[in-house]
């Protein structure tokens, strides 16, 4: 089976000005559907058939296959991306609370950090909150590079630095873009969810 491009889980509307449809559609519909395509494109050459998308990246990574691991890591990075974000304002709550407390004071300064680590990420790339060894740590990791082939941490939660997430909206200013969506549109849930350390398996596929 070839990989697929997930749905959406809300609608491509569901953020307002924050993140408009306009940019779902090319995000989404146009860059995240591409790198499904070249992936599943390379799949045979690579004799990686049928193996799951999280096999596929660390494969890939091994053999030194720079396209199939760039275009495999973004199926695998903006599968995860779409699931940390909400339409709807959330909080953290519980163990997620908790250790946000325990590692930054409170849930103002994560953010905080956050935002001073996308801005200051040079060029394209992803910020990222991850799970290390008990405690929650923010971190980036450039272009398509994937906590998928990180030993050690586990992905919490993940905001997308390329351009192309934000030009369209925001333009240059992606202060302004991770602003707004760190603000509003974070899915804590999510993250909670990936205490649990299974965060790969959230945005992974069967080959
Ligand atoms: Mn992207």
């Amino acid at each position: 089976m070839p990989f697929e491009l997930p749905d959406l889980p809300y609608p491509r509307d569901a953020f307002g000005e924050t993140i408009s449809a306009e940019t779902f559609d090319f995000h989404h519909g146009k860059h995240h559907k591409s790198y499904v395509d070249k992936t599943n494109d390379a799949l045979a050459d690579a004799g990686l058939e049928g193996r799951k998308l999280s096999e596929v990246i660390k494969a890939a990574r091994d053999k030194g296959d720079d396209a199939l691991f760039n275009n495999a890591a973004q199926v695998w990075n903006h599968s995860f991306f779409w699931q940390c974000l909400s339409p709807e304002k959330q909080a953290p709550s519980g163990k997620l609370a908790a250790l946000i407390e325990e590692g930054f004071g409170s849930t103002t300064e994560l953010i905080a950090k956050v935002q001073e680590e996308g801005e200051g990420h040079f060029a394209s790339g992803w910020a990222w909150l991850v799970l290390e060894g008990g405690a929650i740590k923010v971190t980036s990791l450039h272009d398509a590079d994937t906590p998928v082939v990180h030993e050690g941490i586990r992905p919490l939660l993940t905001i997308d630095v390329w351009e192309h997430a934000y030009y369209l909206d925001y333009r240059n200013e992606r202060p302004d873009y991770l602003e707004a969506v760190l603000g509003k549109a974070l899915n804590w849930e999510f993250a909670a969810k990936n205490l649990d350390g299974e965060g790969v398996s959230r945005a992974d596929q069967e080959g």
